[in-house]
């Protein structure tokens, strides 16, 4: 059952909690920002040098919605693009709960042990209204976000899926220049952020649950198609043998979808990240996935394909926005609206006559 608020009824859902207040106080950011704006090559500078603080500002300015940090942040993107598409890039994406940000902990500290430089983003359009699971994300990386080379940020917080989706592109840019070899990006498994950061990563992981209801889990929402690997995770303590069972369950309807564009066929697994068993091997799994598509050459052709689908999506975009805040439109639209409802002119007509007057 639906509740007022949108949660749902089920054992997944969590409680929308207290709002919280903002960890950063944005009139202290625009104002140091705008009060201390550094040249373009201070900012290449440090990002090139993997200074994470400078990072970190010339992110703040991808996100700022001020112009002229807007006009500095993308003569940086500029001049960072040619120092990208080194990383690996890596989508996680699962039901809230499932415990997306404690697989990141663990394989993270694993990761930069062994000498990566990572770099965790998020895409969460809801973040504005729920700052306090920000926080919660921040607790649950607590030994990696203490480590010298991880770097982690959270969803920018204002805009629609699509601002949000274009500033985490941008940050992936970024992160790469500064020399950051593995990139996760994890995205809240609700809504269409899902589709938008597929559209970002080389290789996409859907975490699940044992027991949590297919239908929940995105088995007929698509999600599962675009899936490289799924991993039923908190395979651990009473419910290691539900995993198991979830394991196979999931394998079986992983042979019912069509064969992915790649040609690779996507494994299921259990793993834990508390204990950390099997997280080894779902990274391995990553490096397969990378070595076979390179090996195919669907790794590069993915990447083209992901970048004109971008390009594409922001004509889209813009076309539209430019199109619903002309005041002239804005008018004429709402007479017909009113026509149609009223049979004067019929939809298809009317939209015609709205766009080419
Ligand atoms: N038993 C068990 N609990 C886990 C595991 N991974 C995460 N959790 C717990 O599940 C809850 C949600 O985890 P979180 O990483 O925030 O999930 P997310 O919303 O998918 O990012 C937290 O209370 C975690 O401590 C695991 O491997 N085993
Ligand atoms: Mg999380």
């Amino acid at each position: 059952m639906k509740h007022q608020d949108g949660s749902f009824d089920s054992a997944l859902s969590e409680r929308a909690g207290i709002v919280q207040p903002g960890n950063v106080n944005p009139y202290y950011i625009s104002k140091r920002e705008t009060g201390g704006l550094q040249t373009k090559e201070y900012y290449m500078d440090g990002i090139l040098k993997g200074n994470r603080s400078v990072l970190g500002r010339a992110i703040t300015l991808i996100e700022s919605q001020h112009p002229d940090h807007q006009t500095l942040a993308q003569e940086i993107i500029e001049c960072c693009l040619p120092h990208t598409g080194k990383s690996v890039r890596l989508g996680i994406t699962g039901v809230p709960g499932a415990g997306k940000s404690t697989v990141i902990e663990t394989l993270g500290v694993q990761l930069v042990k062994k000498g990566s430089k990572l770099a965790v983003l998020a895409v969460d359009p809801s973040s504005e209204r729920s700052k306090g699971s920000i926080l919660g994300d921040k607790t649950r990386m607590e030994e990696l976000s203490g480590m010298e080379n991880a770097f982690i940020r959270p969803s920018p917080s204002a805009g629609s899926l699509g601002g949000v989706t274009r500033k985490t592109s941008e940050t992936i840019v970024l992160c790469e220049a500064a020399g950051f070899d593995t990139i996760f990006v994890e995205t809240v498994g609700v809504g269409q952020s899902e589709t938008a950061v597929y559209n970002m990563v080389d290789f996409f992981l859907l975490v699940q649950i044992a027991n949590a209801g297919d239908e929940l889990q995105g088995i007929k929402r698509g999600i599962m198609e675009m899936a490289d690997m799924i991993v039923i995770n908190k395979a651990d303590g009473d419910n290691i043998q539900q995993s198991k069972l979830a394991k196979s369950q999931f394998a079986n309807a992983l042979h019912l979808f069509p064969p992915t564009e790649s040609g690779w066929i996507p494994p299921v697994e259990t793993c834990s990240a508390y204990t950390g068993d099997n997280i080894d091997k779902l990274w391995q799994t990553v490096q397969e996935y990378v070595q076979y598509t390179k090996n195919n050459g669907y790794f590069e052709h993915n990447r083209r394909m992901q970048k004109q689908r971008t390009l594409k999506q922001s004509v889209e975009e813009m076309l539209l926005y430019n199109f619903y805040n002309d005041p002239v439109r804005a008018k004429q639209l709402e007479i017909a609206l009113n026509d149609v409802v009223t049979e004067k002119i019929s939809p298809y007509i009317a939209a015609q006559k709205l766009i080419h007057p």
